[in-house]
């Protein structure tokens, strides 16, 4: 593991993460909303009062690996980011990123969107 968090190269892209086991449901997570295509949790190392963790199914490793066919899935994410915002309560604004590799601090390489919200948050620098 990096120092901060992040993984350090060579990164392994064919090996299933921790969130294929979270999908299979073989361990546990807080799941707030879960369909055909995708599945979001609370992450257990909240960054705010509301950090939700949102990954397709079919794993695609990092939003640099995403290919023109992954259009459909990548834009479902965001629209489930929506979804699930107002599900948990995030009316009044929220933030949707993505970590990609080393220097994104990416630590888990099963692509995910990042649902931050409950205070007004800062802005860089970062
Ligand atoms: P990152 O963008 O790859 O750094 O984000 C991975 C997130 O997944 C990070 O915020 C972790 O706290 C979170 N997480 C989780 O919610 N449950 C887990 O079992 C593991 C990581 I491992």
């Amino acid at each position: 593991m990096a120092s901060e968090k992040g993984v350090e190269p060579p990164v392994d892209f064919s090996k299933p993460t921790v969130f294929d086991k979270i999908i299979a449901k073989e361990i546990p997570a807080n799941i707030v909303y879960e369909d055909d295509h995708s599945l979001a949790f609370h992450d257990i190392n909240p960054q705010a009062p509301v950090h939700v963790v949102i990954i397709p199914k079919r794993r695609i490793p990092m939003l640099s690996m995403a290919k023109e066919s992954d259009k459909e899935i990548l834009g479902h994410l965001m629209l489930t980011a929506a979804k699930v915002a107002e599900l948990v309560n995030l009316q009044d604004g929220y933030r949707v990123l993505v970590n990609n590799g080393k220097n994104g601090l990416q630590s888990v390489y099963h692509i995910h969107l990042h649902l931050i919200g409950g205070r007004t948050l800062k802005w860089g620098p970062f």
